[in-house]
């Protein structure tokens, strides 16, 4: 039995490649800097791995910014927008062109950003059409392969399959109506093919082929091109051995029957998220010859392993396969790299944790375990998920009855203006705030002097607001790094970490908070700094939460009750939350959802009672106010066909919803629905410096009326303007204040 994983991080323990990357973008490192530090990174990956004793090490799991985006670059896929990288001649201009895909140039946006799957990280979306032709045109994951042999590591290069690769692109725009990317797959096979042989000349003996796509309902009926994929690169003549492999959940019998029936040697299957991969290899009687790669080592959270459940496990594996390796469930490019470089842990949380290097040592230690009895310390491996629990929290919760979920269905609210303004709640984050949090954090700045800074910049917000003419302010949140750490950090059952980043898109990175036992708040967490911001006007300002599936999608958390009840603490400590900002005298109060749609189970057939819960927990967080009070919510998507009944659900009085491309058409669906709470589409987009003109804004705001009634629509930016400067953020909310004057006026003569 040997062990292995499906992937490792690529940012390096101290984020190393983000610095090394955006040295290069400024111009302070040349090209052949940074690739010495990514060679280097690749190398102690390879070395950590081997280190902790995993039999089979990965290769070309490595990316300068995303490994989708590598595939499209290494079969020529990028659009006729931008120059292709491989065809350069210098490495430098190679390197410029690939950036400027992910980044963009004057002129030419770049690829779409899109979550990958149900993990927090986002890949670029590559867009095909019957004019781009797939060919092999670059040799990287030969040449990291090559390099690692180099270096003493025969690895296993790693290659996105052709499935998910086409499954996971969308349609150019200047691709025929009707045309779907799967029409390309013979020609992109041919690629591979090609590739194959190229590696197996190289020396690899065994190739991985990453096929996540069919753990969803959509990869799921696609078994005819999968069968099709694989009999081709099956019966290719010069290839190394194939591993084909499938996380993020089960893949059905379908599947797995085309998978052991084609010449693929090796079948990767995931055997921690929804524990349906037993049962389908029960239905297909096992899979024979063909070897069996177990994720039982959750890739994707931060719990050590039961090794003794593992165990179990494994041994019932043995019985459905002839050869069987132990290994990750996903890539671990989704946990943080080390926990070693953690210091500031409580021990008996410590204790509970694995991050990526401590998962390499696990799939190692089981492989050794069952392939040569090496004895176990049960002691020192048992349930990990330490029960964190407060009586408190679970009498409060048991106490609760049905009418804490429930707002009155008929409460007026207080009287306000059609079409009234606000924003969604952050604020520019200038570099100077940014320095001093940071100067606060190493105890160089003094929490009063800290907070003195905080004030001016509430002052300065509020103001501006005032000055600009909108209608509901918010404080601007200067005090939070970031909206669910922030209150990771000061509630109870939740830990944070100094260096367990990861990563989030290109260098980009988050630290999502790890949240271990049972949830309360000990003390207001917001209350402070809205009232202060309320002491200086006399309009009203809105209280800004974030709410408990965003809390829970952007953190790692706990596995040993289901997410549900989870949910339900996170939304009585918010309960908490708003009832002392109501009686503080705050009428309006948003618990943002920005990830609501995230969590989204990847099947169908799980929505329904994912949408209970969530619903269930914001409900439980925001329904004990009063009749007056306004609760917004705001939500950070714009395909809402799945979820709009979700939407509805909440029961808020006002959705801010991020829409900047297909905003109508949520407002008209609601329209139809016959919605009668509030409703704010965005009316421009945040994510780009562009001013929108009053025109534009007064344009969409006219179009908005006309499907749902002016007094239910709220007029904001599409999300928070966190990441803008503050120039263009002032024009912009100057021009939409104007247009929403303009059309006001218009309707009040009509
Ligand atoms: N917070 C958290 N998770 C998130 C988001 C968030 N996941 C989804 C989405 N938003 C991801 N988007 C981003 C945007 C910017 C950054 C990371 C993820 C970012 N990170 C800084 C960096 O890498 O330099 C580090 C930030 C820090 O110092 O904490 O810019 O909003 N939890
Ligand atoms: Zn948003």
């Amino acid at each position: 039995v040997r062990s292995t994983v499906h992937g490792y991080p690529r940012i390096g323990p101290r984020r190393e490649l983000k610095r090394a990357i955006e040295s290069y973008w400024k111009g302070a490192t040349t090209a052949r800097e940074l690739d010495d530090v990514a060679a280097g990174l690749r190398r102690d990956a390879y070395t950590r791995l081997r280190e902790a004793g995993v039999d089979d090490i990965p290769s070309n799991t490595f990316s300068y910014y995303d490994h989708v985006l590598d595939t499209a670059v290494m079969f020529d896929l990028v659009p006729s927008r931008l120059p292709s990288p491989a065809r350069a001649e210098e490495r430098d201009e190679r390197l410029r062109r690939y950036f400027a895909l992910a980044r963009g140039v004057q002129g030419a946006p770049p690829l779409e950003m899109t979550k990958w799957f149900d993990t927090n990280y986002h890949y670029l979306v590559p867009e095909l059409s019957p004019s781009t032709r797939p060919r092999l045109v670059d040799d990287k994951p030969v040449a990291e392969f090559r390099e690692a042999l180099d270096a003493g590591f025969r690895t296993r290069p790693v290659l996105l399959g052709p499935l998910t690769f086409l499954l996971s692109a969308k349609v150019a725009d200047d691709a025929p109506e009707g045309w779907e990317p799967i029409e390309l797959l013979d020609q992109l096979l041919d690629a591979y093919v090609r590739l194959l042989a190229d590696l197996a000349a190289a020396g690899a003996t065994e190739v991985q082929l990453d096929e996540p796509i069919l753990a969803t309902d959509e990869g799921r009926a696609a078994v005819g091109y999968l069968e099709r994929s694989y009999k081709r690169l099956g019966e290719a003549e010069e290839r190394p051995s194939l591993l084909v492999s499938t996380y993020f959940g089960s893949i059905g019998p379908a599947a797995l029957r085309v998978l052991k029936e084609s010449r693929v040697e090796a079948v990767g299957l995931d055997l921690v998220t929804d524990g349906e991969g037993f049962e389908d290899l029960a239905a297909v009687s096992g899979l024979g010859s063909t070897r069996l790669v177990a994720g039982v080592v959750d890739g994707r959270n931060v719990w050590r392993t039961d090794l003794s459940s593992a165990i179990g496990r494994l041994g019932t594996l043995l019985a459905l396969t002839d050869e069987l390796s132990v290994s990750t469930s996903c890539s671990l490019l989704h946990v943080p790299i080390d926990l070693d470089a953690e210091t500031s842990l409580a021990p008996e949380l410590r204790e509970a944790l694995a991050f990526a290097v401590q998962k390499a040592g696990e799939v190692a230690l089981l492989g050794r375990i069952l392939s040569e009895g090496e004895a176990v310390d049960t002691g020192a491996s048992t349930p990990r998920n330490p029960a964190f629990t407060d009586a408190r929290v679970r009498a409060r919760l048991d106490a609760l009855g049905p009418d804490a979920y429930e707002r009155p269905e008929d409460r007026g609210g207080p009287d306000r203006v059609t079409l009234a303004t606000t924003t969604i709640g952050s604020f520019p984050q200038t570099s100077e705030l940014r320095r001093s949090r940071a100067a606060h954090r190493r105890g160089e700045l003094s929490t009063e002097e800290y907070h003195r800074i905080l004030r001016a910049e509430i002052d300065r917000v509020i103001a501006l607001q005032e000055d600009i003419g909108l209608d509901v302010l918010v404080h601007g949140e200067p005090e939070r790094n970031d909206m669910v750490q922030y209150f990771a950090e000061r509630l109870e059952g939740y830990a944070t970490t100094e260096n367990g980043w990861v990563q989030s898109y290109g260098t980009r990175c988050v630290r999502p908070p790890i949240l271990f036992g049972d949830v309360s708040r000990p003390e207001p967490m917001t209350v402070e700094w809205i009232t202060y911001a309320q002491s200086r006007t006399e309009k009203p300002v809105k209280g800004m939460l974030t709410g408990p599936v965003t809390m829970l999608a952007w953190s790692f958390v706990r596995t040993d009750q289901p997410l549900a009840e989870t949910a339900r603490q996170v939304g009585l400590a918010l309960r908490d939350e708003v009832a002392d900002l109501e009686r503080a005298g705050i009428r309006h109060i948003q618990v943002d959802e920005a990830a609501l749609r995230e969590l989204l189970p990847l099947r169908e057939e799980r929505r329904e009672e994912y949408l209970d819960w969530a619903v269930a927990s914001f409900r439980l967080a925001t329904s004990g106010v009063a009749p007056s009070t306004t609760i917004h919510t705001h939500m950070c998507y714009s395909e809402f066909n799945r979820i709009v009944g979700g939407i509805e659900a909440l029961d808020a009085d006002v959705t801010s919803v991020e829409a900047a491309r297909s905003r109508m058409e949520l407002v008209e669906a609601l329209g139809r629905r016959g919605y009668k709470r509030g409703i704010g589409p965005g009316v421009y987009d945040i994510h780009s410096p562009r001013v929108p003109s009053v025109e534009e804004i007064e344009a969409s705001l006219r179009l908005a009326v006309s499907h749902v009634e002016a007094a239910n629509l709220w007029v904001n930016p599409d999300c928070g303007l966190k990441t803008r400067g503050y120039a263009e953020a002032e024009q912009a909310l100057r021009n939409m204040v104007e247009a929403a004057r303009r059309v006001r006026t218009d309707l009040a003569e009509a």
